[in-house]
């Protein structure tokens, strides 16, 4: 008789043929299997006891110093044909990729065991959500996957009902820099990943699949995978909006999606829900608004600048059963990290060495924490809805020190997109290489879109179709900087105020000024009350330099010009219609 899980044995049976494991292990998701885990992993060093009065269930994982980060050089998307990788990605041919990684996958798992991770991406009775199998060596990722990730028996049901699943295959291989690879098969629906046990290199179902396969499944179905927090604003009547949210790594993203309302506005009875934090999964319903899900059931945040003042839920959600990634440690075994101000002091930083703030920082600038979405105070009953969140607004968001304003809508869905692709950000220490430089990074996108820009503008512009109920589309800078060098806007649950610009803009009951770029409040047109502003930073933040923009818009033109004939004429002609209007 044939199973609708032929296919997975069949490819278990071969993966093990190729990896040679000495164990096979099929991941049921249950508490026990996770106790036996974490006594094998606390046995063998991998995971260390963190102080269990303070933080009950949590450990610290220090992963290779060589291996903290994403490596954008060694991930490939493998189409059979260049162009459809698009040059937003690096690409290698199908039967090449294969043949190389297969070399480094032979015999690597010889005498370790080998996890088969079935798991659902989004609720596991959602029409949105999308299997996935994960096979790794690595019980870290396996500790990791059951945080983030709904997996085990639930998702094997589902895939046996459904037939389809996304293929992923993971080794942390030696942890070498130089036998490292992350390649995508986007028409096979499969990932392969070897040399690296870290986040998103390693965590499959999470960077790999949620974005750059999905995204190309996403384009073929109709929909769309981002890069996007979502977060519910209910006003004091008590009505939700919810707003789906672009910036890249470790742009405050977690931060933003679990915001605390300033002072006035809780006691108005202003309050805001957390769906997600990273990833966002959304498509037309019914009624033509886009409706969308976290396809995540974890939170994998950056924990450096994390404290009771910048994100008092973060902080609280990661007080018990939690997976700290290359932190410090205080001598009391608690976690500990630049920013975390809670009075105590690191001894032992994330090497494992004594700290001694002239040689390294405590905390990797990128660690993290990794924590079920359910321990977040904050965290919506909403996002465990099969049928996901209507949006209101999308937000664009970069990392920009001059020029771009606190925030600016955009005129209409095509201006929107056209926003979205000209996103510029400055660099940050989520993927390996320099920090602080300037690249365009459309959408947020740049690292995980599995295919061609060229062609996901054009997806992301399709959506325009009669009867659509588009959310409107919003450009935010919360880090813009004065002459001092310092942040001009004081961020965190300050945002909240240009949130709620956002939601009268959409409900038509807030004012702006129409300016090439987009239509720009004045400060007045912000609730302010209790902020301090300078002078320079009210004109700097809400002002609009138009020989800036003018530059600007010239290297958007050239950026977009990379992309050749490809690129949709409706986005040329309308970076053209501002470029003129600048002139
Ligand atoms: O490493 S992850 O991709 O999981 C985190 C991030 O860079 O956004
Ligand atoms: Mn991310």
């Amino acid at each position: 008789m044939t199973s609708k899980l032929d296919r997975l044995n069949e490819w278990v049976a071969d993966v093990a043929r190729l990896t040679r494991p000495a164990v096979i292990h099929w991941c049921d998701g249950s508490d026990a299997e996770s106790a036996a885990l974490r006594e094998q992993m606390l046995a063998d060093g991998t995971l260390i006891e963190l102080n269990q009065q303070t933080h009950p269930g949590s450990y610290l994982h220090r992963s290779h110093p060589d291996d903290v980060a994403r490596v954008e050089h060694l991930t490939f998307v493998c189409t059979p044909e260049r162009e459809d990788a698009g040059p937003n990605n690096h690409w290698m041919a199908p039967a090449d990729a294969h043949a190389r990684i297969d070399a480094l996958f032979d015999g690597c798992m010889q005498g370790r065991t080998m996890y088969v991770i079935p798991y659902c991406m989004g609720p596991i009775d959602s029409p949105l959500s999308r299997c996935g199998v994960e096979i790794t060596d690595s019980p870290y990722v396996v500790a990791n996957m059951r945080i983030m990730t709904r997996m085990g028996v639930p998702a094997l049901a589902r895939i046996e009902r459904e037939g389809s699943f996304v293929k992923g295959l993971h080794s942390i291989g030696e942890l070498d820099p130089e036998r490292r690879l992350i390649m995508h098969f986007p028409e096979e629906l499969a990932i392969k990943s070897y040399g690296s046990g870290y986040g998103g290199n390693a965590l499959l179902g999470k960077k790999c699949h949620a974005l750059r396969i999905a995204s190309h499944q996403a384009r073929q179905e109709g929909w769309l995978a981002e890069h996007m927090l979502i977060l519910g604003i209910e006003n004091p009547q008590g009505q939700t909006h919810y707003i789906a949210a672009a910036f890249p790594s470790a742009c405050g993203k977690t931060n933003l999606a679990m915001l605390i309302p300033p002072e006035g506005y809780r006691r108005d009875g202003w309050k805001v829900w957390t769906i997600g934090d990273d990833i966002c999964w959304m498509r037309p319903g019914a009624d033509g608004r886009l409706y969308a899900i976290n396809p995540e059931a974890g939170f994998f945040g950056v924990a450096p600048g994390t404290s009771a003042k910048s994100n008092a839920n973060a902080l609280a959600s990661i007080q018990s059963n939690t997976i700290f990634t290359n932190v410090g440690i205080t001598a009391d075994q608690q976690p500990w990290w630049e920013g975390i101000d809670n009075g105590l002091a690191p001894v032992t930083d994330w090497r494992g060495e004594p700290f001694d703030s002239a040689k390294r920082p405590a905390a990797h600038p990128n660690s993290r924490f990794t924590v079920s979405a359910k321990q977040c105070p904050s965290y919506s009953d909403m996002a465990e809805d099969a049928q996901g969140v209507p949006i209101s607004a999308i937000v664009f968001g970069g990392r920009r020190a001059s020029l771009v304003p606190l925030v600016f809508e955009a005129r209409d869905w095509t201006h929107g997109v056209l926003v979205g692709a000209a996103m510029g950000s400055e660099t940050t220490a989520a993927a390996t290489g320099a920090v602080g430089v300037m690249r365009r990074d459309p959408m947020a996108m740049k690292p995980f879109c599995g295919y061609n820009f060229a062609d996901y503008f054009g997806h992301w512009l399709s959506f325009d179709q009669p009867g659509a109920q588009l959310p409107k589309v919003f450009h935010v800078n919360w880090f813009r900087k004065g002459e001092n060098g310092k942040f001009l806007w004081p961020g965190f649950g300050d945002n909240l105020r240009v949130l709620e610009w956002m939601i009268q803009r959409v409900e038509g009951r807030a004012a702006a000024t129409e300016t090439p770029i987009g239509h720009l409040p004045t400060a007045d047109d912000l609730n302010l009350d209790g902020v301090a502003l300078s002078d320079e930073a009210r004109e700097t933040l809400f002002g609009f330099e138009h020989a800036g923009w003018q530059a600007e818009f010239a290297g958007i033109g050239e950026y977009l010009a990379e992309y050749g004939p490809r690129l949709p004429q409706a986005l040329l002609d309308e970076q053209r219609r501002i470029a003129a209007a600048l002139a």
